[in-house]
């Protein structure tokens, strides 16, 4: 009975055509653009088996590594017809130990810059000092290291905390209907904050609904891959078009530092990119100058520079932004100059995180109109 299970795996082992490799786009929620493909495993033997099926009788009969490693070979080849991005490949912690990976790695080393190690692993690690000093001397050469599946597997927290990964690849079950979640949103955009402050970055996986999308590019995630920007397919990968236009871009100012990070955050949740911060006048201005800002969100007391200064200066120089001035003192005269000076829109910092919201959202889903109530605007172009 093992002897023809073992055979069977053997079989595929010295196969030039199994198993068929797929791959998958995975684009950018800010461009729309292809960041990287991964390369996926399809066996078309009899009896049919999803591949997860196979990896594990491979493991069961003790070829498990070899199976991955033929496997990733395979996909390998593909790499050429890849024009740009990373290629995704998928290993078992155990695998990534085996000498005939160090080769593998050696025999590609000249193109090691565009190769992703997803890690996945549904068992407990009981030791990681043996996989961090694997996963540090693959990252030396150049490897880039992915979690897999993270929030699958109860051990996912385990593996990201012991092994740094540079991406986090959020499994379908966290991302499946978080448009219509609030917990699950909050879960994704906490792991969003999380990745960037460690320097990662976050890859949504499974997304089949255009609102996931939105909702995952809102809390912050950078890439997201599933079918609905592409199925798992041959070479060459060409994810479906016209499904994102860019965000605006915002510029925020405002000397109080905290002020800055609650505005942003309101932007960002809003689904606007944020290009800058400033802490004056000033520093806006040269801000503006280099990034050219669909949003400008305006504090008008600030040392050196003004708003009240620097807002003429910033209407003239970028007539189609959207200026948005937040006064802590709101004031019915400074409102008429604000906007007789060129804002848009005057608002109470109180409500930065009630009206400035829905002001961002609308502008941003290009809804033209009035402000939301409680803002005073002058036109929205
Ligand atoms: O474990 P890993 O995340 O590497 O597995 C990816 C698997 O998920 C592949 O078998 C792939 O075909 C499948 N897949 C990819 N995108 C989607 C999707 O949008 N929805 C569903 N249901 N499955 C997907
Ligand atoms: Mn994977």
């Amino acid at each position: 009975m093992m002897g023809a299970r073992r055979r069977r795996i053997e079989s595929i082992l010295l196969s030039s055509s199994e198993p068929v490799v797929v791959y998958q786009p995975i684009v950018s929620t800010m461009t729309g653009e292809l960041t990287g493909v991964e390369a996926l495993s399809r066996f078309s033997l009899d009896p049919y088996r999803t591949p997860d099926v196979w990896f594990a009788e491979a493991a069961k009969v003790g070829l498990g590594s070899q199976l991955e490693l033929h496997a990733v070979r395979r996909a390998l080849e593909g790499l050429r017809d890849i024009p740009s991005g990373y290629l995704s490949l998928n290993f078992s912690a155990g695998t990534l130990a085996t000498p005939e990976l160090a080769q593998l790695v050696d025999e590609w080393s000249d193109v090691a810059d565009r190769l992703v190690f997803e890690i996945t692993e549904h068992d407990s690690i009981e030791s990681y000092d043996v996989l961090v000093g694997v996963v540090d001397t693959l990252r030396s050469r150049g490897i880039r290291i992915a979690v897999d599946d993270a929030g699958a597997g109860y051990s996912s927290f385990a593996h990201i905390l012991e092994l740094k990964p540079d991406i986090i690849k959020l499994d379908r079950s966290v991302i499946s209907g978080l448009h219509l979640d609030p917990v699950r949103r909050a879960l994704v955009a906490a792991m969003a904050d999380f990745a960037s402050d460690i320097g990662a970055s976050v890859v949504a996986e499974g997304v089949e609904e255009v609102e996931e999308l939105f909702a995952l590019r809102a809390a912050g995630v950078q890439q997201v891959q599933g079918y609905l920007c592409g199925r798992p397919g041959p070479l060459p990968v060409t994810p479906v078009s016209g499904l994102i236009k860019p965000p605006m871009r915002a510029l925020v100012v405002d000397d109080d530092p905290v002020v800055r990070m609650i505005v942003s955050k309101v932007a960002r949740r809003a689904g606007l990119e944020v290009v800058g911060e400033a802490h004056d006048g000033q520093q806006a201005i040269t801000i503006a100058t280099g990034t050219r800002p669909d949003v400008i969100i305006l504090d008008l007391e600030m040392p050196v520079m003004d708003g009240l200064e620097a807002l003429p200066l910033l209407r003239r120089a970028h007539p189609r932004s959207h200026i948005v001035v937040l006064s802590a003192h709101e004031r019915p005269e400074s409102r008429d100059s604000v906007i007789a000076l060129g804002a848009d829109l005057y608002m109470a910092k109180d409500d930065a995180t009630t009206v400035l919201p829905q002001v961002l959202r609308r502008l941003e889903s290009g809804l033209s109109g009035d402000g939301a109530d409680g803002a005073t605007t002058n036109k929205v172009r």
